[in-house]
């Protein structure tokens, strides 16, 4: 385990796990910042999904908060219990990472008017179906894509050959 009692980043390898506020199912402490990075293998995207979720909620979740970010962008912000007009609380909803990397930031401030329970979260790596995925604005593969688990490849419809960037084909002459 990587971490200290200020701030911290636990870095998790795995293809799938569960990660949880501090002292999850009790309470959990004012004052705690504590980052997940998952990592999977290139070809796979990250999914998760809350199976609990109460956090004090807060104006645009400024307090207390679990944010998800993935590829330089923020997935969401999330507090509460239910989500609001302008808060977002996960309820049975799922979020895919951008690329194979999903950081999961909970931060709590300094105090909390009741007790909260804070969160339990599922994840697993997903098959990213490159075949339905464009390459500056084309198919990656210009005749038959095929997807498998962890990658893809291209293949020529009979008459020509796959150039050496695997993805075009080139008719024979
Ligand atoms: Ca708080
Ligand atoms: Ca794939």
């Amino acid at each position: 385990m990587l971490y200290s009692e200020v701030s911290s980043s636990i870095v998790l390898p795995k293809m799938y796990g569960r990660i949880t506020s501090p002292n999850f199912p009790n309470v959990y402490p004012d004052h705690k910042e504590r980052i997940w990075n998952i990592t999977v293998p290139k070809g796979y995207s990250v999914r998760i999904y809350f199976t609990h979720f109460n956090l004090e909620l807060s104006y645009l979740c400024e307090y207390d908060y679990v944010k998800l970010s993935s590829g330089g962008r923020t997935l969401a912000t999330l507090c509460g219990k239910d989500s609001t007009d302008t808060e977002e609380a996960p309820g049975n909803k799922t979020y895919v990472s951008i690329d194979n990397n999903l950081m999961v930031a909970f931060r709590s401030d300094y105090s909390n008017e009741k007790p909260f329970t804070g969160f339990e979260a599922f994840y697993a790596a997903e098959d990213i179906d490159e075949c339905k995925q464009l390459f500056d604005g084309e198919a990656l593969c210009n005749h038959h894509c095929h997807n498998y688990v962890g990658g893809y490849y291209c293949s020529c419809r009979i008459g020509y050959t796959l150039h050496e960037n695997k993805r075009t084909c080139t008719g024979e002459l």
